[in-house]
Parts: structure tokens; C-alpha cells; sequence
């Protein structure tokens, strides 16, 4: 064995023997992709990837993601050895136990130098397409003296076989991403058994004919990984695809090749015997010195570029924008806030799809790192506004992405930029196609991404298309997920704010759930400040001595209003509250939330919902005993007006069900 041989392979072996320890000690977790991908992972860190352990952050870095999210322990491996301050070794013996940031797969929130949480196959990947977008829309931006890095994925046959992978290669390879690489661990194993067992795709086929760049390589085989990884980055007009031949649990004398190495602890007598095979003396969670030294060494070759760039970054003329756009600062300034102030001036009725994009003409302009797009209804999403630009393979600098009919990729890819940093994701299509989203919104909200989901189209309002298209549990069924705020304004008024709140969001996702029909605007005395800020506020005062609190979202605010009126009219006082978003509401201190909603029992005062959607969860603002109106079956297909006469959300059909109730 030549020096450089053995050098190279006590590196790739430290990465196994951490991963076996680690994972029998958690007695939990995947031995066999850290072990299969080690020889890969050691000559990319080593020879390629551009990085400073001194300087997770620093923003001209390779990204480097893991999506097949199990093999985690490759990661904290490869930060460990590398040199940055976290995962500690002791860290590493604390793998999947509380409080140690190894959790069980990569957390973006835990790890520095984990750009990504990944585990849910193939979004990892997905959200790699959209980190690549994002850094060549900067470089359009501020050139390649301040951006200019690639972007790295290891993926399992896994990643490869989920549905996201289609539509995400379907963009990559449309928008010529060449700084894109995908490293595939093509070891013929998923958790069932050999690949054949569900699959005879021929993968690299597919790949080519969704315009990427193919190498293959032996990825046990230095020479051969490097010579890929060199085709890869020379083709610089298409993303390319490594396919890395590797045998899974690579080390494990009995085990390697099938997938008993797959995700469970390899047991003490395999863990003996590998040591054995890899010629591994050391003990549980020891790496010699040397080995550690050559490690360390791969760690410090990027400090020297990233002084050079700090330099280009001082002298540059952008440094205060570029800074302020990686840091996820807004724009100072109260332009937006006097324009939106003179909506109140007037009382436009409009549907808040149309009042979204109004507010994005205003907002665009000043907002430069906001970079808009839809799942392919622009024209219905109202989200190409203010003048912004496609962004295309020929044209980086545009700011608007035509995702095609990818809600998920979509998603994944404005996780990815929002990831990335100094872009503002927003895209938009059906509230009801949040259903395909999901897999991706879930990650915004986890990961603490700032993308926004513009969703049009929110409610049986949007008529005639029918029931596979008026959402119905999907306004609940969000609000359910923690750290996303639901947005559903009831006028333009309301739609502006919640715009401001959505990008004001450093460490959250938004979800803006906006009419397809007109809204009458409820709002329109000045002065009254951002009120949608609270979540939920008091739009109308009760008249008659208060008996009714109606609580209503979106287009249905108006229809509380009508209510209160009729109410009145019978010497019922009703309060008519807006609850534009009930995560912000849950926020508001006590005293907030007992002036808006008095905690007393319903004979006192009667707290009514409206929302054309489950009522499943109301309760939690009406309590037990008030009244919930909305729809819990499926909708169907006629005109909007018809549909909320059929599901008995009209005040003539309301109010006499709350005077009964309050007879009682
Ligand atoms: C969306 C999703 N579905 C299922 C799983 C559970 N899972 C984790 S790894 C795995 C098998 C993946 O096979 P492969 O990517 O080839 O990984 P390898 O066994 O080669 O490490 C499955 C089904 C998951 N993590 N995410
Ligand atoms: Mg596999």
C-alpha cells in the first residue's frame, strides 16, 4: 500500500469505526451507508469540497447535504474529524440520546455545517436543487467575486426512488444547474432487500434524459472517485449525477452487501470482526493521532480562500447589501407600510388572491431578495407582480420561478434558497394542493425556514372546479403543525398585512390562504395600526349589551359582520372578531386574550366560529358549548354563491341557530 493509499483509507476507515461504535452504543441507528460511503465522503472532503470548519457560515461555502438522512452518522463523522467545534467526540458517544446535537438524522437547527434536516427520503435532494438556484441567482447578483460555490447531495437508491426525486431533477436539469453534483450510493440495497425487489428503473437513463450529466465510478476506488467527481465539475451546463458503485456496511465481513447493515447496530461480534477486516486496532470511539491530523488537515485547506474572499468582500462596493441579505435582514424603511396605509383610505371589494398581488407590487420593488414563482398558476395564484423577471437557464437574475407542475419540488426547492440564505422564497398554488406540498411545508416549519405559501383558491368560495378542489381540513390540518403561521385574511387590507408578517418571519414558514372571489373590504379607518400582528383582534364592537362573540376568518369575516347586523337588530350585542391567524393569537399575552375573548361561560356570552372549512378545532376558541358553523363533508361543485346558501353559511341561515341556541 502506497503511503497516500493507506493515508487515504485510515481516513475512510475512522468514519466506519465511528459509525459501528456509535450506533451500538445508541443500540439504534444505520451503520451501513457511513461505512458504504465512506471512501466517497473522504475524498470529497478531502480533495473537493470548499469549507472552513473556523466559519460554518461563511457564505460563499459548498453546501454539502445529506439526503439519504439515516446514514447520519457520515456527517458527524465528517464534522467531527474535520474540525469543527461541534459534534464533540463526546457528542458522538451521546448519538440519538437527549441533548446531544447527533440526533438520529442531521438537524439544520442542531449542526452547524448541517445545511439541511433530512431524513424524509429524497427532499434532501430536493432542497439541494433549490440551495444550487439560490447561489447562482446571487452570483447574477453580486458576481463571483462574493458567490461562486457548488452544491453537494449524497443520496440512496432511496432518494432516487421517491417521487420528489422526478420532479426535482425535472427543474435542476431544465435550469442547467452545473454546480450541482449528486453523488449517488448505489449499493443495490434499501431496507426490503436487494433493489430488484421493487425496482428495474434504469436510472442513469432517466437521469440523462432529464438533461443531467452521468459519471459512474468504483466508490471504493479513490483514482475512480476523483476522476468522477472531475467529469462532474467540468461539465458545468448540466447538474450531474455520480453514480458511485459502493457495497453497503463496507468493512463488515459478514454483513456487508445485504441489508442487515442497513439500520440496525452491527453487534458486538460483527463490530470485532470488522475491526479485524479493515486492520482497525483501536478501540470504541479512538482515532490516533495521525489519523486525526490528516483529518484536521482537509479542514484547514479552505481557510485560505475564505480569507481571500473575506478581502473581496471588504473591498467590494455590496458588502453592506450582500451582509444584509445573507444575515435574512429586511430592507429598512417605511415605504411599504405609507403604501399600504392609503388602502385604508378607500373600500375596494377584491378577491385577496388580487390583493396579494397588489400587495407584491409594492413589495417586490423594495424586497429585492424576495424570488417569487407558482406550481404552474400564475395567472390564478396572482404571484408575478411588481415587475420581477423569469428566472431562466439563460438568466439567473430573474425573480420569478416557473416550477412547472411540481408543488412539491416546488416547495423543497424555496426550503433549499430560504436554506441557502439571501433569498425570500414565496410560490404559490391551490390551498388544497398543500396536500401534495406537505412533505416540504412540514421541513419549512422544522427547519425554521422562512419560505412563504402563497395558496389562492381557499375555500368552497372558489365554486364551480368542485370538491377535489375546495379545500376543507386543510386550513386545520396546517394549524396543527407547530411553527407555521396560517394566515387567512378577510380583505386586501389584511392580505397586506399579513404579507409584512410572513416576511418578517426570520425562523418560520407562512401559509397566506387567499380567495379565489371577491371580499368586500372590512377594514378601512386609518390609524389603526398592523393589526393582524395580533393573530386575532376585535374587528366590530358589540352595540346591545354583549352576548355574542363571532369569531371568523377570511371570507367569512364579512359574513360575521352580516350577522352582528341582524343580531343587533334583535337587541343582541355580538363582537365580531377576525382571527386572521390563531398562532399569532396564541402568542398574545393573557390580558389580550381575555379582552378579545372573556373567559365566561356561554350563557353569559356565546362565542360563535364561521369558517368555510372542518369545523374540527373550533372548539378551542368557541369552548364546548358555543356554536361552530363550516363544512364537514366534501364540498361540491356549483356556483360559490349556491355553495354557501347549500352549506348553511349565510346569515339568514346562521342567526336564527345562534338566537335558538341562546334560548336555550
Ligand atoms: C419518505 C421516507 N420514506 C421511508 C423512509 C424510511 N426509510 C429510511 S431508509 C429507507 C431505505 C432507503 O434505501 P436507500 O436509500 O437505498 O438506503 P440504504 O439502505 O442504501 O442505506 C427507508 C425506506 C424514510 N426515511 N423516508
Ligand atoms: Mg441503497
Amino acid at each position: 500500500m502506497s503511503d497516500d493509499t493507506a493515508r487515504f483509507t485510515n481516513m475512510a476507515n475512522a468514519i466506519r469505526a465511528l459509525s459501528m461504535d456509535a450506533v451500538q452504543a445508541a443500540n439504534s441507528g444505520h451503520p451501513g451507508m457511513p461505512m458504504g460511503m465512506a471512501d466517497v465522503a473522504t475524498v470529497l472532503w478531502n480533495d473537493y469540497l470548499k469549507f472552513d470548519p473556523k466559519a460554518p457560515d461563511w457564505a460563499d461555502r459548498d453546501r454539502f447535504v445529506l439526503s439519504a438522512g439515516h446514514g447520519s452518522m457520515l456527517i458527524y463523522s465528517l464534522l467531527h474529524l474535520s474540525g469543527y467545534e461541534q459534534p464533540t467526540l463526546e457528542d458522538i458517544r451521546n448519538f440519538r440520546q437527549l441533548g446531544s446535537p447527533c440526533a438520529g438524522h442531521p438537524e439544520n437547527f442542531l449542526l452547524p455545517g448541517v445545511e439541511a434536516t433530512t431524513g424524509p427520503l429524497g427532499q434532501g435532494l430536493a432542497m439541494a436543487v433549490g440551495m444550487a438556484m439560490a447561489e447562482r441567482h446571487l452570483n447574477s447578483q453580486f458576481g463571483d467575486e462574493l458567490v461562486d460555490h457548488r452544491t453537494w447531495v449524497v443520496a440512496g437508491d432511496g432518494c432516487l426512488m421517491e417521487g420528489i426525486n422526478h420532479e426535482a431533477i425535472g427543474i435542476a436539469g431544465h435550469l442547467k444547474l452545473g454546480r450541482l453534483i449528486v453523488l449517488w450510493d448505489d449499493n443495490d440495497i434499501t431496507i426490503d432487500g436487494k433493489v430488484s425487489l421493487s425496482s428495474s428503473e434504469d436510472i442513469p437513463a432517466r437521469y440523462r434524459a432529464t438533461g443531467w450529466h452521468v459519471a459512474e465510478c468504483d466508490g471504493h476506488d479513490p483514482a475512480s472517485i476523483r476522476k468522477a467527481i472531475d467529469e462532474a465539475v467540468a461539465e458545468t451546463g448540466k447538474p450531474s449525477l455520480v453514480r458511485c458503485t459502493t457495497i453497503i456496511g463496507k468493512g463488515a465481513p459478514n454483513k456487508q452487501g445485504t441489508s442487515a447493515t442497513h439500520g440496525a447496530p452491527l453487534g458486538e461480534d460483527e463490530i470485532a470482526a470488522a475491526r479485524k477486516e479493515l486492520g482497525w486496532d483501536h478501540g470504541p470511539f479512538e482515532v490516533p493521532d495521525d489519523i486525526r491530523a490528516n483529518w484536521l488537515a482537509t479542514g484547514t485547506r479552505g481557510a485560505t480562500a475564505r480569507a481571500e474572499w473575506q478581502e473581496r468582500l471588504d473591498a467590494s462596493k455590496q458588502k453592506a447589501e450582500f451582509t444584509r441579505r445573507m444575515a435574512g435582514d429586511l430592507p429598512s424603511g417605511d415605504k411599504a407600510a405609507r403604501a399600504f396605509a392609503k388602502w385604508l383610505e378607500s373600500a375596494e371589494k377584491v378577491a385577496t388572491r388580487k390583493a396579494s398581488e397588489n400587495a407584491l407590487e409594492i413589495l417586490n420593488p423594495l424586497v429585492p431578495e424576495m424570488v417569487g414563482g407558482s406550481a404552474d398558476l400564475t395567472g390564478s395564484n396572482n404571484t408575478k407582480a411588481g415587475g420581477i423577471t423569469a428566472f431562466t437557464a439563460d438568466d439567473y437574475s430573474g425573480r420569478y420561478v416557473y416550477y412547472g407542475i411540481r408543488e412539491f419540488g416546488m416547495s423543497a426547492a424555496m426550503n433549499g434558497m430560504a436554506l441557502h440564505g439571501g433569498i425570500i422564497p414565496y410560490g404559490g398554488t391551490f390551498l388544497i394542493f398543500t396536500d401534495y406540498a406537505r412533505g416540504a411545508i412540514r421541513l419549512s416549519a422544522l427547519q425554521e425556514a422562512r419560505v412563504v405559501y402563497v395558496m389562492t383558491h381557499d375555500s368552497i368560495g372558489l365554486g364551480e372546479d368542485g370538491p377535489t378542489h375546495q379545500p376543507i381540513e386543510h386550513l386545520q390540518s396546517l394549524r396543527a403543525m407547530p411553527n407555521v403561521l396560517v394566515m387567512r385574511p378577510a380583505d386586501r387590507v389584511e392580505t397586506a398585512e399579513c404579507w409584512q408578517i410572513a416576511i418578517a418571519q426570520k425562523d418560520r414558514p407562512s401559509v397566506i390562504a387567499l380567495s379565489r372571489q371577491g371580499l368586500p373590504q372590512v377594514r378601512n379607518s386609518p390609524d389603526e395600526g398592523m393589526l393582524s400582528e395580533k393573530g386575532g383582534y376585535r374587528l366590530k364592537r358589540a352595540g346591545n349589551k354583549r352576548r355574542v362573540i363571532l369569531i371568523a376568518t377570511g371570507s367569512e369575516v364579512s359574513l360575521a359582520l352580516e350577522c352582528a347586523e341582524q343580531l343587533e337588530k334583535q337587541g343582541v350585542g355580538a363582537d365580531v372578531v377576525s382571527m386572521v391567524c390563531t398562532e399569532l393569537f396564541d402568542e398574545q399575552d393573557a390580558a389580550y386574550k381575555e379582552d378579545v375573548l372573556p373567559n365566561v361561560g356561554p350563557e353569559e356570552i356565546l362565542r360563535v366560529s364561521i369558517e368555510a372549512g372542518t369545523t374540527f378545532g373550533w372548539e378551542r376558541y368557541t369552548m364546548a358549548n358555543g356554536l361552530n358553523f363550516g363544512i364537514d363533508r366534501f364540498g361540491a361543485s356549483a356556483p360559490a354563491s349556491d355553495l354557501f346558501k347549500k352549506f348553511g353559511l349565510t346569515a339568514d341561515q346562521i342567526v336564527p341557530k345562534i338566537i335558538s341556541k341562546l334560548n336555550d
